[in-house]
């Protein structure tokens, strides 16, 4: 029985290395998550965490990217190079079993932090076999050595081309357009995860190149100050209350960790933690320990100097973490990643790791620089003190919503179906667009909350002022889901929340406010792509008594052309307030002919860029974004 089991389980797998290549072409979306933007640019964060793989072990200082003219990726770095002797169990070389077998990528070597998790770590290989075609250079031990692939299969032998005194590695690849439905690499997409990398790896120079399009661009990434200029960079445009960023370092035998804290006088706390260079959007036993740590630290250090009256109790974890920007970054060998999206750290005796370095090293801190010490525990006090008034205003809201229905918010136009996954609510500016959208909706499973005028700025507004706006509690109660900390998905009303605003600048910052209090206050709404925006047209063409739309100037103008010289009429509409509810179903509520955009947060830095720019105290940065922006309506998709 046992045998059989063995004999069973090794046939499996041999037939997995076998058919591995073919099995990622059969579903490249188990692999690189998607066949449309994001898995291809998965394909080349894959090729670079190998060179990132690399410069962890402290093999590799220089790493270039460069998106070519003809679609395709080199990737080039200056690390050991791939080993290229043969492996007898395979007898292939090195590269080509890299290259070509499934979870090859760190079967020798060893040693050192390998990027894993989530989707990375996949393997090169599984850029090969989602690949048109893919050269290989490779420089090691004196010589310079090729080999070329098409569609994951070999088309030559490993051949040696050369010499040279370098080291290192040269992918050369373009995606497969039998694969992928989307081919067009989105630079500053790219230009993003490198950074993140860059400042994760403090001194690493990662070079993004574009070579398409007539202006060819070139960006240098390196950052001597590590997740201290991360951290920096985070907090620009805020008003910091320190003067130095806090840095705290700590090692052992099989992990490092390394943290950077600067508080800002905002409300809003932001911690990003990493494994490996991962991004680990649902925290795990790094952040549960730093945050201990934190807590129990600035506690210790404000009774210790009389700062807090015994009277006053403790300061709380969200006390002392308020207006807080803090990079978190763990490498370790074998991370244990679980959660939804396999993004939250696992592993028990990290937790422990971490809280005592920085325990040490922030107390350290403190008692070296008071004034900042002052600035810190003096913040958290008033937080402290806003928490009872905050607490107050936030029962509210829970009692209402406990009592359900009959607590909805009163021009709040709910929908029959009582099942949440078939419902949606229509989030819409104005009480008069607010009518047309009752008018126009079929009432079985959309429900209809007009908001009046704008709603409150939560980047500004200190939590009590968020929870008595009466906008902001008509959203939650209808919702039904709570916030933060009382954040409960399994009540949400409707698997759906569409935000309707006019086609306009006043529209767009409506927009932009609500989702910034859906990114700062339910963030897994959007996470779980709860959240959506609606996209009214912009203009009805009229030709021979024929109607279309179109929802923008191309559009249009396509539209004109396409009837040629027949004489077309022309309605622009200002606001939702000028179709009439037959028009606004057809356009904009139909789920057969409207066209949703869902909001989705991949990447919570980019978020909080995008959200504070627009929305903080920085007016300069502001402008500048709006400018850049102001013809691309896609940056909601971020
Ligand atoms: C297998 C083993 C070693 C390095 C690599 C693969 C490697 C892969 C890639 C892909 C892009 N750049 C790369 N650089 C290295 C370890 C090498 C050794 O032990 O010498």
């Amino acid at each position: 029985m046992e045998e059989k089991d063995v004999e069973q389980a090794y046939d499996a797998k041999s037939i997995t290395v076998l058919d591995g290549l073919e099995a990622v072409r059969k579903r490249p979306g188990m692999y690189v998550g998607s066949t449309g933007a994001r898995g291809l640019h998965h394909l080349v964060y894959e090729v670079v965490d190998n060179s990132i793989d690399e410069a962890m072990a402290g093999h590799c200082t220089h790493i270039l990217v460069t998106l070519e003219e003809d679609g395709s990726v080199t990737v080039v770095d200056d690390g050991r190079g791939i080993p290229v002797g043969e492996i007898a169990r395979f007898k292939k070389s090195a590269v080509e079993v890299v290259l070509t077998m499934l979870h090859a990528g760190g079967k020798f070597g060893g040693g050192g932090y390998r990027v894993a998790g989530g989707l990375h770590g996949v393997g090169v290989s599984v850029v090969n076999a989602l690949s048109e075609w893919l050269d290989i250079e490779v420089g090691r031990d004196g010589k310079v050595y090729r080999q070329s692939f098409a569609r994951g299969k070999a088309t030559s032998k490993l051949e040696e081309v050369g010499k040279t005194k370098k080291t290192g590695t040269i992918v050369h690849f373009k995606p497969d357009a039998k694969i992928f439905e989307e081919l067009e690499f989105r630079f500053d997409t790219i230009a993003q995860r490198l950074r993140e990398v860059a400042y994760l790896n403090g001194g690493l120079e990662i070079v993004l190149e574009d070579r398409r399009g007539t202006e060819p661009r070139k960006e240098t990434y390196r950052y001597k100050g590590g997740i201290q200029d991360f951290v920096r960079f985070l907090n620009t445009g805020k008003e910091t209350i320190q003067r130095r960023i806090i840095f705290v370092g700590g090692k052992r035998e099989d992990a490092e960790v390394e943290v950077a804290i600067q508080y800002n006088n905002g409300y809003i706390d932001n911690i990003f933690t990493f494994t490996n260079n991962i991004n680990t959007h649902e925290g795990g036993t790094h952040l549960v320990g730093f945050k201990a740590a934190l807590t129990r630290t600035i506690n210790d250090y404000a009774r210790g100097h009389g700062l807090v009256k015994e009277k006053e109790g403790s300061l709380s974890g969200e006390d002392v973490r308020e207006g807080l920007t803090a990079v978190v970054s763990v490498k370790m060998r074998e991370p244990q990643f679980e959660g939804q999206t396999k993004t939250r750290l696992g592993n028990p005796d990290i937790k422990g790791f971490v809280e005592s370095t920085v325990n040490a090293r922030l107390s350290e801190f403190l008692e070296e620089n008071p004034g900042d010490a002052k600035n810190l525990v003096n913040k958290a006090l008033t937080a402290s003190r806003a928490r009872s008034a905050a607490r107050q205003a936030r029962e509210l809201v829970r009692r209402q919503s406990v009592l359900e229905s009959s607590s909805l918010p009163g021009k709040l136009a709910d929908c029959s179906i009582r099942d949440p996954s078939l419902c949606e609510i229509y989030l819409v500016e104005g009480d008069s667009a607010g009518g047309s959208a009752k008018q126009a909706r079929d009432r079985s499973f959309q429900a209809i909350l007009p908001l009046r005028g704008k709603i409150l700025n939560v980047e500004k507004a200190g939590p009590s002022r968020v929870y008595s706006s009466q906008e902001i509690q008509a959203i939650i109660t209808a919702l039904g889901t709570n916030v933060r900390d009382d954040f409960d998905i399994t009540r949400a009303r409707y698997h759906k929340a569409i935000i309707m605003t006019d086609a306009d600048v006043d529209g767009a910052h409506i927009r932009t406010l609500l989702l910034t209090f859906f990114y700062r206050y339910m963030p897994d709404l959007i996470e779980q792509g709860y959240i959506y925006v609606a996209q009214p047209p912009l203009y009805r063409v009229t030709v021979s008594k024929k109607s279309t739309y179109a929802y923008d100037d191309e559009e249009l103008e396509r539209t004109l052309k396409e009837n040629g010289d027949r004489k077309a009429q022309v309605q622009r509409f200002k606001g939702l307030g000028e179709m009439n509810p037959e028009q606004l179903w057809e356009t904009t509520m139909d789920p057969q002919r409207r066209n949703l955009l869902q909001v989705n947060i991949d990447d919570a830095v980019a978020a909080d860029r995008v959200f504070y720019t627009l929305m903080g105290n920085d007016v300069e940065s502001r402008r500048n974004f709006i400018q850049e922006r102001a013809h691309d309506v896609r940056f909601l998709d971020i």
